[in-house]
């Protein structure tokens, strides 16, 4: 079985339609990872076990999706060196700026590579845990590289008028 290099962990089974952005593209990019809910607020006990683990572990890249009060990057960020990419879950109340900036303005030492509000933003914490492990892996940056191109390539020149 393959080492699992990325962790996908979200505040609840809600979050999932969400973050499952990120699993697709890592599984487009023959990137092996997991998935797990690992709550701050329902379940601190497994995210500090979680945070405790992730080096032992062979992770090398965290993302980690939540919504609303989202502690969950920045507490992960406070429990372990792995690098964590925050992907703030879009709220029904607040439209997710509730969720960015709890994920955001973390202090000084700390650091979570915040991602874009909602599916763009859970996409793009994809790419850029695909980007980080490329810098070691040239088979996957052979693949990353592609599929950059292909996305160009889909792009037309000229808006269709209808
Ligand atoms: C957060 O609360 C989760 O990350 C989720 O985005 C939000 C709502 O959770 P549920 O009430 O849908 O389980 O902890």
């Amino acid at each position: 079985m393959q080492q699992v290099s990325v962790g996908i962990i979200m505040g609840s089974q809600s979050d999932w339609p969400t973050m499952q952005e990120a699993a697709d593209v890592l599984d487009e990019l023959g990137v092996p990872y997991e998935a797990k809910i690992v709550s701050a607020h329902r379940t601190p006990d497994r995210l500090w076990e979680y945070g405790k683990t992730a080096v032992d572990r062979g992770l090398q890249v965290i993302i980690a999706g939540a919504g609303g009060a989202a502690h969950l990057p920045g507490m992960m960020a406070s429990k372990t060196r792995v690098p964590v990419i925050g992907v703030p879950v879009q709220t029904k109340a607040l439209s997710g700026v509730d969720s960015l900036y709890s994920i955001l303005q973390m202090p000084r030492g700390f650091p979570v590579a915040t991602m874009a509000i909602g599916a763009a933003g859970a996409k793009n914490a994809g790419l850029m845990a695909a980007g980080i492990l490329a810098l070691q892996d040239a088979e996957l940056a052979a693949r990353l590289d592609a599929w950059r191109t292909a996305l160009s390539a889909s792009i037309a020149e000229e808006p269709d008028r209808g």
